[in-house]
């Protein structure tokens, strides 16, 4: 085994929902950044949900192109559902995701998986709303995640300051342990997931980020607040009825028997 080999590997996931305009130039980009500033091993891999445009296309010449970017392909939508796919199949000891947008500077990644790569954290998560973070973005967006965050403070008294940045990180054997116990498939997926992972005495790293909107969004305002809403209601549940607590059992690879296709350049 030579020293490359031997260090740990990190594996970032762009989930992506009719991407075709931004997804070549911001893998590329995000290529460079890792080969010329990341000290670890790691891997891109693209996952697309029932993309109606050229973004699979886009995805797969990019595969073909680029050894370290991989590719997914699920039937149906929901970025919960691509990165519980994707993550919960990895070979790397660090998953991470972020946003096709790049809305997070990469200059926030190694502060993200430093600590989990070292061990201290298992999970780490980019901040628009820790002091430091530097942030441009629509009055109406930042309301409304000022609002919903302190509505989850409210509820719960957690800790971690923005559950919906697009830019997180975890090590594989806990993803592995919280993913089963994620039901959300889509937006409610990260609190979710944070929620479960503070219950279970977890201690969330978090970076403060720049963060630079970009308004091409998929995200539905109103269907998404209902989600949200909802999902915080059945948490709230799930706690008081004394459950979502982690359980000692392994995880089965097949958390998702919807994919139709993964692909990687030895395929
Ligand atoms: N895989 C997958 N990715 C999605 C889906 N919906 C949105 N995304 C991706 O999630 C990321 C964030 O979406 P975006 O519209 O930028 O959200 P916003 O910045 O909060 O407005 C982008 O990379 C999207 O392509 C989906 O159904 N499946
Ligand atoms: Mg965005």
């Amino acid at each position: 085994m030579n020293s490359l080999d031997s260090k740990p590997l990190v594996e970032i996931v762009i989930p992506v929902y009719n991407e075709e305009a931004a997804l070549e130039k911001s893998v590329k980009q995000l290529y460079q950044f890792l080969k010329q500033n990341f000290p670890y091993r790691w891997q891109i891999t693209i996952a697309d949900n029932a993309s109606k445009d050229r973004t699979w296309e886009i995805a797969r010449q990019l595969n073909l192109a680029l050894p370290e970017v991989k590719v997914l392909h699920l039937d149906q939508k929901g970025r919960g559902r691509a990165l519980r796919q994707a993550w919960g199949n990895s070979e790397a000891e660090v998953v991470a995701y972020m946003d096709v947008d790049l809305s997070t500077g990469l200059d926030a990644l190694l502060p993200l998986v430093i600590p989990l790569v070292e061990g201290q954290n298992s999970i780490a998560i980019g901040s628009r709303l820790a002091r430091e973070a530097q942030v441009t973005r629509q009055w109406k967006r930042e309301l409304i995640s000022r609002c919903y965050n302190i509505m989850i403070k409210a509820v719960f008294l957690n800790h971690f300051s923005d559950a919906q940045c697009g830019f997180k990180a975890i090590t594989t054997k806990t993803a592995r342990q919280l993913l089963p116990m994620i039901e959300n498939n889509e937006w409610f997926f990260d609190t979710e997931m944070l929620l479960l992972a503070e219950h279970n005495g977890m201690k969330i790293h978090e970076v403060a980020v720049t963060w630079v909107e970009d308004l091409d969004s998929r995200v539905h305002i109103t269907k998404t607040v209902k989600e949200d809403l909802k999902g915080l209601w059945r948490m709230r549940k799930t706690f008081w009825s004394g459950k979502g607590q982690l359980a000692a059992t392994s995880y089965a690879k097949e958390t998702n028997p919807k994919i139709t296709s993964s692909v990687n350049r030895a395929a």
